[in-house]
């Protein structure tokens, strides 16, 4: 059974007028285009088909939500960074960002999805950067580990912990194919959402 049985898609929005009720608790997951940023929403929820799992990255330029629960609802934003994406689409997704982030009271944290064999890039750190600023909680999960050994996976998580040494922020390996660390991330989620 699913650790979330209620879980469903709520809505997808295009524009911040279009975004789900501001109510309860939030938590969003960002990242790269391609990162498995879908693949981890449906490995932690234990739904296969809930999001979209893409072969075209930098497509999804929306904002989608599931809601887990009541007022708790994931939330799967578009990815950042692929190269072929248009200049009208980057400054979009700047301004959707810009403004779901400034908006958005019940966002509770920021799930930061970042592939182990990539590591974290000046986007990623600028996402961290943006939600510490707002009094945010961050995670980081360092996706598709069953790409690397366990000796470059031990390495990317070391340095990834290092670069957030000074901040609240949590680290930890992460494979939706490996079925590694969901339950670690649930827990996460879970102390996030709780409360009133
Ligand atoms: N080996 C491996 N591949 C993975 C894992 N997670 C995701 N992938 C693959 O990575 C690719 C991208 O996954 P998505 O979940 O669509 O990534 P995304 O971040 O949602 O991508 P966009 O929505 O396009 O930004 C897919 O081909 C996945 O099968 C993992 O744990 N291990
Ligand atoms: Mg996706």
């Amino acid at each position: 059974m699913s650790t979330y049985p209620n879980v469903k898609f709520l809505t997808s929005a295009a524009e911040v007028h279009q975004l789900a009720p501001d109510l309860g608790r939030e938590i969003a997951f960002a990242g790269r285009s391609n990162s498995g940023k879908s693949t981890a929403i449906n490995a932690i929820t234990q739904r296969s088909g809930l999001a979209r799992v893409s072969r075209t990255p930098g497509r999804t330029q929306l904002i989608n939500f599931f809601e887990l629960a009541p007022d708790r609802r994931l939330v799967d934003l578009p990815g950042y960074g692929f190269a072929k994406v248009p200049e009208r689409v980057r400054l979009h997704w700047l301004q959707l960002m810009e403004q779901y982030f400034n908006v958005r009271e019940s966002l509770v944290g920021l799930v930061l999805i970042v592939d182990s064999r990539r590591g974290l890039n000046p986007q990623d750190a600028g996402m961290l950067e943006w939600v510490l600023a707002r009094d945010r909680l961050a995670h980081i999960l360092l996706t598709k580990a069953d790409k690397l050994n366990r000796r470059d996976s031990d390495r990317v998580f070391r340095e990834t912990k290092a670069a957030c040494s000074d901040t609240a922020v949590t680290v930890q390996l992460f494979s939706a194919h490996a079925k590694q660390g969901f339950e670690e991330a649930r827990q996460v989620l879970d102390g996030w959402l709780a409360g009133p």
